[in-house]
């Protein structure tokens, strides 16, 4: 009863919203099917989770978990089953477009591939003549991108960033590094299911869908782990917690100090495991000695004795204890600093590197395809990564946008955009699109006509995951393996797969020594034979698994800190003149009558990349936005009442509605990203919710590796909408 509710109103919105236009499946014909199943992966996030998709006489029916994939483990997010909604997409970008009206006007003509290609291939030879070939920056994200940064390097070009270290997972890699000598990476290398204690610091399990975390949140709680959460928000996590703490945001670094204070008063931590391998314990004492729980209680606003309770129920659990180092941390701008703190108490708990905590995790080096050396770049890259920003090891895209818009220290003049909306990821997008306002040629190479797409002068469509060949996967996990993305269908309208895309313009460039192979097959057989496998194996497999790796340190582990210890204090940092011990510093302050605005994941979509899908789109249509009841009832806000959104610059959102809940600190709102659309031809989504980029015209940039903080912005909420 219930179901059949749902689906009457999920259908009877669906065509008024999009004006008649729904997804067309094709149908399989009646009567006896060739039915096929194919193994490759998913791209409907980064995670990758290995798929087998059923093919019934050429329409894909279902897409399922790969069974013996270790991170699908026979099973897919509901974001991942619902792939069939982007490859029978109706808004699909079908052909090569050239711009023919103003840029952001979304007006193009069709072109062949050999006009659009010959087109960028000119401008890009004019570029490098007038500017030098590091004029040309390119922003990537996704698995299919790495064919375009090849190209690029071998056009001679640094400037190669993707949105997912500068505005997300960048400073949680730098506090461990500087802690462990080693980030976390992707696939985190957390082992939830045998931890005995998890705590979970603004990461929201079960909202934030990583498939094979999520499966082994399920487990750690079936054998019965104990949960704490830390979050201004009673996220789905929280629900399953037996501490839940609604920290005052943007003092982390408060509470995790107190929990150092009181692992190291009370001798708790972990003695063994810092003796044999750490350094800077007696600075760490020295640093922290006044962050007792009183101290902390202030500042967090959580009771002194919960603190006490719950780290000391920690160090019951030593070493299988978990303080998650969540994914995307660019949050107040001392992210690094926070990322850091939570590597110290892991350090004290002795997680890392034992069951139940890190996992030392193994990888599979696959043979590279034999190519001539790539050239060296005459300038670095002008991101401010290892200079401005000293410890950032990887590309800022931020810093490539700065850097556009100032033409300093020397000119941007291209962009090649692969699979990545910058409008929606990169804060205060009136910034990126002046930055783009100074560009001689804006590539795009996506397969919907998102908003990034609607600026471009060329517009590239590619073939979705599910009709491409992408190079290899070496996932680095408890059991490294090697995966195939191979097409499942071919290409639907005149989409080409990216790697076609990247050196069909290479040739036209003159980079013909680069791709001595001819096609995807012969380079991917060539790999995957130096290493004693096979195209046509693989393709029949999907995927290899190596075996377990022991995953646990060795007594005479050797980290890849100066010191080769865990380092509690780190000379690196005091040599820069920063804290070598991180400290709590206070956040600005609400504006009067202002709120400070969160912002999360929905389980059903994917950023702004989902939300269009058919599939996913219809159960969660928009989003809307949480608000305190007590803040709602001096407002006089109702339940469901829409009301729009109004920032201290004086960014206005579209009109959302309303969600009245005691789940939300009074002093914040929370919106889940990706909603707001204003590209026209997204014709599912376009203007339904809020978007939260378009309120983050402040960022607060981390000094130590340049990641943008975004929940430093501050919304008053205008009724009335
Ligand atoms: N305001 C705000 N900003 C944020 C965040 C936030 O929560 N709020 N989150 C941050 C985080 S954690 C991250 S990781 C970044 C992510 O930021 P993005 O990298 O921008 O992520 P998506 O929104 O997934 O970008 C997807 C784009 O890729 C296209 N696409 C999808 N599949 C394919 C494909 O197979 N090929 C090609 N060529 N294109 C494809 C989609 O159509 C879409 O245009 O954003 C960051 N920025
Ligand atoms: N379904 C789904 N899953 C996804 C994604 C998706 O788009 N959809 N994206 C993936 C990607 S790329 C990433 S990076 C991850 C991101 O997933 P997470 O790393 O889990 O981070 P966010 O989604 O940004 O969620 C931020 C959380 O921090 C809380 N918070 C805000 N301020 C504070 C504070 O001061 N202190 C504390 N303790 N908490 C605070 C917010 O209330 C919110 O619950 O999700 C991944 N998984
Ligand atoms: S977590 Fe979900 S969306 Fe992401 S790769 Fe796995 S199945 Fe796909
Ligand atoms: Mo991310």
């Amino acid at each position: 009863m219930e179901r059949r509710k749902f689906l009457q109103i999920a259908t009877g919105g669906a065509a008024a919203a999009v004006g008649g236009v729904v997804a067309v499946w094709p149908q399989a014909a009646a009567g006896p099917k060739l039915v096929r199943k194919v193994s490759t992966f998913c791209e409907l996030c980064f995670w990758k989770c290995g798929v087998v998709a059923t093919v019934e006489d050429g329409v894909v029916t279902k897409l399922d978990g790969h069974p013996s994939h270790p991170l699908s483990m026979g099973r897919l997010c509901p974001r991942g089953n619902g792939g069939t909604g982007l490859l029978y997409d109706p808004d699909r970008l079908k052909k090569p477009l050239i711009r023919t009206g103003k840029r952001g006007g979304e007006q193009f003509k069709e072109a062949s591939w050999d006009e659009a290609l010959g087109y960028i291939a000119r401008k890009m030879e004019r570029i490098k003549s007038e500017h030098g070939p590091e004029a040309m920056a390119l922003f990537t994200h996704g698995h299919g991108g790495s064919f375009f940064g090849n190209m690029l390097k071998a056009y001679g070009s640094p400037n190669i960033a993707a949105p997912s270290y500068a505005q997300c997972r960048g400073p949680r890699e730098v506090g461990f590094q500087l802690t462990f000598g080693s980030g976390i990476g992707s696939p985190e290398n957390t082992d939830i299911a045998n931890t005995r204690f998890l705590v979970l610091i603004g990461s929201h399990l079960g909202e934030n869908m990583h498939n094979t975390q999520v499966q082994e949140f399920a487990e750690c709680i079936r054998r019965g782990a104990k949960i704490c959460v830390v979050d201004p928000r009673y996220s789905v996590a929280a629900s399953k917690a037996n501490w839940y703490l609604p920290i005052k945001p943007g003092t982390d670094i408060a509470l995790l100090m107190s929990w150092v204070n009181v692992l190291l008063e009370e001798g708790l931590y972990n003695k063994e495991y810092v003796d044999r391998y750490g350094t800077g314990l007696a600075e760490l004492r020295a640093a922290t000695k006044e962050n007792t729980p009183e101290w902390a209680a202030a500042i967090t606003e959580i009771p002194a004795e919960t603190i006490r309770t719950v780290v000391r129920e920690m160090a019951a659990a030593k070493p299988a204890v978990l303080v998650h180092p969540g994914r995307h941390v660019t949050w107040y701008g001392d992210d690094a600093q926070r990322s850091r703190a939570i590597a110290i108490l892991n350090g004290l708990l002795g997680s890392w590197g034992s069951k139940g905590g890190f996992y030392l995790p193994g990888g599979v080096d696959i043979p590279k395809y034999a190519v001539p050396p790539l050239p060296k770049p005459a300038r670095a890259a002008l991101d401010g990564a290892g200079t401005r920003y000293p410890l950032a090891d990887e590309t800022l895209a931020s810093g490539l946008c700065d850097a556009t818009l100032s033409g300093s220290p020397y000119p941007v003049k291209g962009w090649i955009v692969y699979g990545t909306n910058l409008v929606q990821s990169l804060p205060n997008p009136k910034h990126t699109l002046e930055a783009i306002d100074r560009l001689d040629l804006l590539v795009v190479v996506d397969v919907l006509p998102a908003e990034i797409a609607g600026y471009a002068d060329v517009v590239l469509p590619e073939a979705t995951y599910l009709e491409r060949y992408d190079d290899l996967y070496a996932g680095t996990f408890r059991t490294p393996f090697v995966a195939l993305r191979q097409p499942v269908v071919k290409p639907m309208y005149d989409s080409r797969p990216g790697w076609w895309i990247a050196r069909e313009l290479g040739l036209r460039l003159g980079l013909q020594q680069y791709y001595p192979w001819r096609d995807i097959e012969q380079y991917l057989d060539g790999r995957l034979t130096k290493m004693g496998s096979s195209l046509g194996q693989m393709q029949k497999a999907g995927v290899v698994v190596y075996p377990p790796e022991d995953g646990t340190l060795p007594a005479d582990h050797k980290f890849d800190t100066p010191s080769g210890k865990v380092e509690f204090y780190s000379k690196t940092l005091a040599e820069m003149g920063v804290d070598a011990v991180p400290k709590h510093y206070a956040k600005p302050e609400a504006p009067e009558g202002h709120l400070r605005l969160l912002f999360g994941r929905s389980p059903l979509h994917t950023f702004g990349r989902t939300t269009n899908n058919r599939v996913m789109g219809y159960v969660v249509r928009e989003n809307e936005v949480w608000v305190n009841n007590k803040t709602a009832a001096e407002l006089g806000l109702k339940q469901n009442e829409r009301v729009r959104l109004v920032n201290q610059d004086g960014v206005k959102s579209n009109a959302v509605r309303a969600r009245v809940t005691n789940r939300i600190r009074p002093d914040c709102v929370y919106m889940v990203h990706g909603f707001g659309h204003t590209a026209s031809k997204l014709r599912h989504t376009a203007g339904r919710g809020a978007s939260d980029s378009e309120l983050v015209t402040r960022v607060s940039v981390d000094p130590l590796m340049g990641g943008t903080g975004m929940f430093n912005n501050f919304v008053r909420l205008e009724r009335g909408a």
